[in-house]
């Protein structure tokens, strides 16, 4: 099936920034995904290179329009690889081509008296290159560029968008998908709920002249947008060229929240009126902030992607990227939170299961995978693993499909916890001892390697680099190449006798932070605001990432000797340990066995009644209405492994 998954084409005005790569990231680790699930992908990105702001940072930097978008053209090409990400085609909107296809569909619109000329006059924003409505200003200000637009009166081309606006309700009520996460299409219908204006799709040439000629009036220049949005055909050489007919059907826009209009409104609009078919979806996210605080130039806090790639290797910062932001809403980028995952979900969890993995098929049955036993028996361990590794493949390809690339990982690192469980349960250090369980053994170890299979498969799109590493210390470098998802289904994949290889660790651990100069620039302004006595009574996300909260398996509980109120309580949070509790009024002890409670994790150890605690309970405290209380221990809504993060 063909797939086209595009990225919006960046302004040359800034360089590269983690905005711009987690987009692109986005389509990269998606298209990636798309093909392992055997569809035929074009993924495209580019430049956006025409316009007043354009025109603005070449002669701010003392260049000629074309060498200054040349230069940073080519530093936007240059980053992409950094990040492993392989675009199909990068786009200008000064390559030649472009710039004929834009004119031939003016012409096209303009002779069908899709366009008209007329006055107009306006609130216009230079940061948006458009005119703003009343109803968009916050205070009189742009939203966005925080700053009171300028009404303007000139003559200009106008395309008659409100025409099509009945055909786009109609169109976005019939098709659920079109605009997503919900909230954006919500946002859009709102939006729509007003009557829509035409759109202006001229500039004077008194005013600006770095754009594209209207071919029917040479005192005026096309407006970016209608030049930009246009990318999207002439990337797949509309309107004669087979790719064309071949991947229009299948466009997926990829895109952030501030323009959201320019795709949701205008792009339909604009493929109505050339009478083509709307794209398939557009996916909406969020907005990157630094610690908390909006990134931009002016601030200072602009984080580069190159920076972090290499202070953590690119693999961490695409797995960073995806996991950390729940596609549609905003995140905060912070040195600590990227050297966490680091350290715990990929050093931690996956590299050590890994090494671990491969170092016991070395030892205990000379390095390659053991046949499982025909008609072995399988123990009710083992089919919990089957089960649940494939139902993770199951759900990961859904989350993937809808963008929800933080629950797609969430789902596959639930399934690393468990193998690190069925690791420690099933003890092959201890069948190794014993001749008569080496049939468990061979078990045990072949459920690991193929577990381990599945896993590199599924992370092939989010951490190509990593993947590659697994299948080839797995002996499977040839079927990592040509692999499906289908071979993640199937249990079964990884055959007996296959040469293991040996494994470095895959994620070295980071010792420190490394923070981008950046970040440190943020974490200054924070700092200086908190000494303001601004955001006092507050803490900073900084100061609650610091506390590790984790889900908790309580396995054991008793009354501590000689006291009415404490429990001691032995958790699983993945590895064992003690946990002094203030609830016996509360809580029978074999009451609590079995749940899953959020505790503390990096609490420094206390000794209450002689017993080390290492961590603390989290309970909500309920004052009742005869002024006594109550403890209710905090507990998860879902089964969660234990262990797990508390984000
Ligand atoms: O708008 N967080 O270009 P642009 C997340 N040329 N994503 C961010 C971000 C942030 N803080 N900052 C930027 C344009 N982005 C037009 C697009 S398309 C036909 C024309 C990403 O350079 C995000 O993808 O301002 C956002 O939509 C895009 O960069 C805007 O890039």
């Amino acid at each position: 099936m063909p797939t086209y998954v595009t990225t919006p084409i960046y302004y040359v005005n800034a360089m590269p920034h983690l905005g711009h790569a987690y987009t692109t990231i986005v389509a990269d680790v998606y298209s990636r995904f798309r093909r392992l699930c055997g569809d035929d992908v074009r993924f495209q990105t580019g430049t956006d290179e025409h316009g007043e702001k354009i025109a603005e940072a070449a002669a701010k930097a003392g260049e000629t329009p074309r060498a200054y978008v040349d230069r940073i053209a080519a530093a936007f090409r240059a980053t992409w690889p950094h990040l492993s990400i392989l675009p199909d085609h990068v786009i200008r909107t000064t390559d030649a081509d472009h710039i004929k296809t834009v004119q031939d569909i003016l012409q096209r619109v303009y002779d069908q008296d899709d366009i008209y000329f007329s006055e107009y006059s306006g609130l216009y924003c230079k940061g948006c290159e458009r005119f703003l409505t009343e109803k968009e200003l916050v205070e009189g200000r742009c939203p966005d560029h925080l700053v009171a637009p300028k009404p303007i009166t000139e003559q200009n081309y106008f395309f008659r968008m409100s025409n099509y606006q009945e055909w786009l309700i109609d169109y976005i009520h019939a098709n659920p998908d079109f605009i997503t996460p919900e909230r954006y299409r919500n946002e859009v219908l709102s939006f729509l709920s007003e009557p829509l204006e035409d759109l202006c799709i001229s500039r004077p040439t008194s005013r600006l002249t770095w754009g594209i000629p209207l071919p029917f009036d040479p005192n005026f220049v096309t407006y970016v947008w209608f030049d930009a949005l246009i990318n999207y055909l002439t990337g797949i050489g509309y309107p004669d060229d087979p790719n064309f007919a071949r991947y229009w059907a299948a466009a997926e826009h990829v895109i952030a929240k501030d323009i959201l209009k320019p795709h949701a409104i205008y792009w339909p609009t604009m493929l109505r009126a050339m009478e083509l078919e709307p794209y398939q979806r557009l996916h909406v996210h969020g907005y990157w902030n630094v610690d908390a605080t909006k990134m931009s130039k002016s601030l200072g806090n602009v984080v580069r992607p190159r920076e972090l790639v290499e202070a953590y290797g690119v693999d961490t910062v695409r797995y960073f990227v995806l996991r950390e932001m729940s596609f549609g809403l905003d995140a905060s980028f912070s040195s600590n939170a990227i050297l966490a995952r680091h350290n715990a979900d990929l050093a931690n969890d996956l590299g050590n299961l890994f090494s671990r993995s491969l170092a016991m098929i070395d030892k205990y049955v000379g390095g390659h995978v053991p046949e499982r036993e025909s008609g072995g028996v399988f123990t009710p361990d083992d089919r919990e693993l089957m089960s649940a590794v494939s139902a993770m493949v199951a759900e990961y390809r859904a989350y993937m499909d809808e963008f929800a690339f933080h629950r797609a990982l969430q789902a596959v690192w639930e399934a690393i916890g468990l193998l690190n469980r069925y690791i420690v349960t099933n003890a092959p250090w201890e069948l190794a001892k014993h001749s008569r369980q080496t049939e468990r053994l061979h078990t045990v170890l072949s459920f690991l390697a193929e577990a381990l299979w599945k896993i590199t498969l599924v992370l092939g799109p989010v951490m190509p680099g990593t993947a590659a590493k697994m299948a080839t210390a797995l002996g499977m470098t040839g079927q990592f190449a040509s692999a499906v998802i289908d071979d993640a289904v199937i249990w079964g994949g990884i055959p007996g006798g296959t040469v293991i290889g040996k494994s470095g660790p895959l994620f070295p651990r980071v010792e420190k932070e490394v923070e981008p100069a950046a970040v440190a620039t943020a974490k200054q302004l924070a700092k200086e605001e908190a000494d303001s006595g601004l955001g006092e009574g507050l803490i900073s996300f900084d100061q609650f990432k610091a506390i590790d909260l984790r889900v908790a398996e309580i396995v054991a509980a008793e009354k501590v000797a000689k006291s009415d109120r404490l429990l001691k309580l032995t958790v699983k949070a993945p590895e064992e340990r003690t946990i002094v509790a203030g609830i016996a009024q509360y809580y029978r002890p074999e009451a609590l066995i079995g749940q899953k409670v959020i505790v503390v994790a990096n609490l420094k150890p206390a000794k209450l009644m002689g017993i080390p605690s290492q961590g603390m309970v989290l309970a909500a405290k309920e004052r009742l209405a005869d002024g006594t209380e109550r403890l209710v221990v905090t507990t998860v809504a879902e089964s969660v492994a234990a262990g797990s993060q508390v984000t």
